[in-house]
């Protein structure tokens, strides 16, 4: 099992901070550093074509990507302390707080974060390029890697 991580970012860091609250060590970690774009070059796209961090590669070589996947795997594996519910209310107050944090929270200050920069404009169309491309590059990783149709 390898982690893809990094550590100034904080999706990663959400993972980082999971598994320090389960006890849980990854011998076999690697640096992402974001700043020199290593997300987006050859090796790294190869294991998360959509270019972020953090990634969970398994010993039969899945890949898991998204902070919060990763996470529930970890708990399915490992589900004391349970930190996402243990029943059907707490499991969907967790839930809920999860959305409302992400969508609420997170996306508008990585937003003004982004926008905000000296170098907004370059990236802002860099971001329209690269979200053009997300789509299809994760459309055909999928086709790529399962027979589902979808
Ligand atoms: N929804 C994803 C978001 C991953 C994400 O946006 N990661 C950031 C670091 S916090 C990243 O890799 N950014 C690189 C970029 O935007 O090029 C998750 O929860 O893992």
């Amino acid at each position: 099992m390898k982690l893809y991580d990094t550590r100034t970012a904080p999706n990663p860091r959400r993972v980082r901070v999971f598994l320090a609250e389960k006890g849980i060590e990854i011998p076999d970690v690697q640096q992402i550093d974001l700043g020199r774009l290593e997300q987006k070059g050859e090796e790294f796209s190869r294991i998360n074509p959509v270019q972020r961090t953090p990634a969970l590669e398994l010993d039969d070589g899945t890949i898991l990507t998204e902070s919060i996947a990763i996470c529930r795997y970890f708990e399915e594996l490992q589900p004391s302390p349970p930190l996402m519910g243990t029943d059907a209310k707490s499991k969907a107050l967790v839930e809920m707080w999860q959305r409302r944090i992400e969508l609420h929270f997170l996306m508008p200050v990585a937003m003004a974060f982004r926008h905000t920069h000296p170098e907004a404009p370059l990236h802002r169309r860099r971001r329209i390029h690269d979200c053009r491309h997300h789509g299809t590059r994760c459309m055909r990783f999928h086709e790529a890697s399962t027979d589902s149709p979808i």
